[in-house]
């Protein structure tokens, strides 16, 4: 068997982490044969939580899991990780400015950026899945310099198999026959879902849907709101489709993305459709051997500029306010 790769969960005792580490623990991010060990982090708070989840994994028996560190101490919980799957994050709470809620996030990814990059392995990826995700992810990656910049991505696979999800239900085709959707810019309610270049059964998926007026208003509303529609649901906000989105972004990064199918991910931007460089924003990408590559030459229509660039304005304003909350 191959030497187990050491997977970093911070926020392992909240809602997310519950459901992704058995996933992990499973093989559905690494794949069936490699053998993993989980590197769990929480704070002080959930400390007996934490070690209530290190008990049921344990008690799981799982053939592949090859050990559990679960630690409060963010140095080492980093130790020697080859992927870090940081959910750790500080709530939104009634009453609270968005500028709380930045400037607390901000703090907290800064410091962990130091804890990887003094003490994960050389070529760790990183998938920042807490929110506000891009953000977060950006300002890792500000402060973990010695941390190639393609290393460090956030999550907006979910909003991906969102979409992917409304178009298999409308048209009645299963799921798995349906591809290339894209999600571009912010995981937020600006985010754009752009069905313009997705198939259903090979077939174009505005052709398929016959219903172009459904695919310009309640798709896109229903993919950018789906967040909200899930808590006001569950009384909880999303948590197995998040840990399934994250183990399939993990996935195909490492194992590669399926022949003419790409995948929705948050990298750093190179300016690529006319995005803003210099923020981390969500491109349709192809992935192999562990590197991802941004689909080029799609053709762009002037309503689809325009919510590209609506949502990417949102992270340059973003950023600016993570600045300011780092006094930077
Ligand atoms: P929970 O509140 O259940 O869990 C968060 C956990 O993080 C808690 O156990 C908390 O103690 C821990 N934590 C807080 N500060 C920490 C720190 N400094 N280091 C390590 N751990 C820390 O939230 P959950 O529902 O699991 O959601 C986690 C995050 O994912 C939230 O920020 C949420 O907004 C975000 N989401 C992002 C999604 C995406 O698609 N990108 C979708 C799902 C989710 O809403």
């Amino acid at each position: 068997a191959p030497e187990p790769k050491r997977i970093l969960v911070t926020g392992a005792a909240g809602q997310i982490g519950y459901a992704i580490c058995p996933m992990i623990a499973r093989g559905a991010m690494l794949g069936p044969d490699q053998p993993v060990i989980l590197h769990m982090l929480d704070i002080e708070p959930a400390k007996q939580a934490l070690e209530g989840v290190r008990m049921e994994l344990v008690d799981a028996a799982y053939p592949l899991l090859m050990g559990v560190v679960a630690s409060t101490d963010a140095e080492e919980a980093c130790k020697g990780v080859d992927v870090a799957v940081m959910v750790g994050g500080f709530p939104r709470k009634a009453g609270m400015e968005r500028k709380d809620v930045m400037s607390k996030n901000v703090a907290i990814y800064k410091a962990q950026a130091s804890a990887l990059e003094k003490n994960a392995a050389p070529g760790c990826k990183v998938l920042v899945v807490a929110n506000p995700a891009n953000t977060n992810s950006l300002i890792l990656k500000e402060h973990a310099p010695s941390i190639p910049a393609e290393n460090i991505t956030c999550l907006t696979r979910l909003d991906h198999n969102r979409a992917l999800g409304q178009l298999s239900e409308r048209s009645g085709v299963h799921v798995g026959k349906v591809k290339n959707v894209i999600i571009w810019g912010n995981h937020s309610s600006t985010q754009y879902p752009d069905v313009n270049h997705a198939t259903i059964d090979g077939k174009p998926a505005r052709e398929v849907i016959g219903d172009d007026a459904y695919l310009d208003g309640d798709f896109i509303s229903t993919v950018q709101q789906r967040g909200a529609a899930i808590i006001k649901a569950r009384g909880l906000s999303s948590a197995l489709s998040a840990a399934s989105s994250a183990c399939d972004h993990i996935r195909d990064w490492v194992l590669g993305t399926p022949e003419g199918t790409w995948v929705s991910m948050g990298v750093y931007s190179d300016g690529s459709y006319g995005a803003p460089k210099g923020v981390v924003y969500s491109f349709p990408v192809t992935c192999k051997a562990g590197t991802w590559s941004i689909v080029q030459g799609l053709s762009i229509d002037e309503p689809s500029a325009a919510k590209m660039k609506a949502t990417g304005d949102e992270l340059v304003e973003e950023k600016a306010l993570a600045m300011e909350c780092l006094g930077e």
